[in-house]
């Protein structure tokens, strides 16, 4: 755990010292040229009951989304078997649903689960709130990691979510620790949110005691519908300085660059991958809204020699 006062004390180092500092705690517990890709799928996407102001998914904003039922398990298998042989080793099933119900539906995800674990994936899914015995399920299906993320700040999770408490988060968190499950949390940058908040958003993070195995550093996607639409970007120099704090933060996990890198130059990426960003997100889409696409991705990582993370060096 860091006050507060630590954490704002990391973030606001001159910058060349806060990208070395970074870069070394990085280096010290990760191959630095290596970046993990994830494929996401949306397995159900659309007309979710919550309010969250940034997601194109919230049936209170009319965002010209196409809302979809839940996917087939089939059609769901091949999606991870095309994304496997483009390099991602990683595999994250989203449902636009507020918690998960004990009905066919989950049924279902736990067959998907099953089946892209047996093709040597690793297994993530994010499907809203759950309890011990759901997460339980998951993991004796094959499920290594549960995505929920606490988003932002306690204080300013209020203003953009009314339907659920920050504390619905925690125990949803909670459940997922005592299932046995890895924990992916993170949040979003550029929600209108200070810098004090964002710190107080990494410091919920500090909290939590084994640290999240992954951190996706998300940054807002405005999406015209949404209250957050016209919202504009977070300068580049301060969105490295919330990834390179994660960094120094929580040396040993996973912090992905996620959402928003369409609107982020190769140069951004770059300092983002230096100050200690190891995973992405890779293939068209994110959910709902557009990635840059393997070709770019394979590009831009030749273009700074690094590589695919598990994927052998062509000779
Ligand atoms: N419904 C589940 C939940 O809320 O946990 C799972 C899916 S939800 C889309 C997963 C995460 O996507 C959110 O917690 C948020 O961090 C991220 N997200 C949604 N819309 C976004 C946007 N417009 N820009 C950036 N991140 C977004
Ligand atoms: C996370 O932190 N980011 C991903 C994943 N976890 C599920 C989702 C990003 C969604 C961006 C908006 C969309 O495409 O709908
Ligand atoms: Fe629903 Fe998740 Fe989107 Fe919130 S973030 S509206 S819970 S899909």
């Amino acid at each position: 755990m860091k006050t507060p006062a630590e954490i704002r004390a990391i973030h606001d180092l001159p910058f060349p010292e806060l990208l070395f500092r970074a870069a070394t705690v990085h280096r010290a517990h990760w191959e630095p040229t290596a970046i993990q890709f994830c494929t996401l799928d949306s397995i159900k996407t659309g007309a979710c009951p919550e309010d969250c102001a940034y997601c194109p998914q919230s049936a209170k904003y009319n965002t010209g989304l196409k809302v979809e039922p839940m996917k087939e398990v089939g059609a769901v298998l091949a999606g991870a078997a095309a994304a496997k042989a483009l390099g991602s080793t990683r595999y994250c099933m989203g449902a636009a649903w507020r918690e998960v119900k004990d009905d066919r539906n989950f049924e279902a995800v736990l067959e998907m689960v099953r089946g892209v674990a047996g093709l040597g994936m690793e297994v993530c899914v994010t499907l809203g709130m759950l309890d011990v015995d759901q997460a339980l399920r998951l993991k004796q299906a094959g499920c290594k990691v549960y995505n929920h993320n606490i988003d932002s700040s306690p204080d300013f999770y209020e203003t953009i979510i009314s339907t659920r408490r920050f504390e619905d988060r925690l125990r949803t968190i909670d459940a997922v620790r005592r299932a046995g499950l890895e924990v992916c949390c993170g949040g979003i940058v550029g929600m209108g949110e200070s810098v004090e908040h964002r710190i107080h958003f990494l410091q919920e993070l500090t909290e939590m005691d084994p640290a999240p195995e992954s951190i996706p550093i998300n940054h807002l996607v405005p999406v015209p519908g949404t209250p957050l639409a016209d919202l504009p970007p977070v300068p580049p120099l301060e969105f490295i300085r919330m990834i390179a704090t994660a960094r120094i933060l929580f040396p040993a996990s996973r912090i992905r660059l996620s959402a928003g890198r369409t609107a982020m130059s190769d140069e951004m990426q770059a300092l983002a991958f230096f100050a200690g960003a190891n995973s992405i997100f890779t293939g068209d889409r994110l959910l709902t809204t557009p990635n840059p696409g393997e070709d770019r991705d394979l590009g831009l990582l030749k273009a700074l020699g690094m590589r695919v993370e598990g994927v052998p060096v062509p000779a």
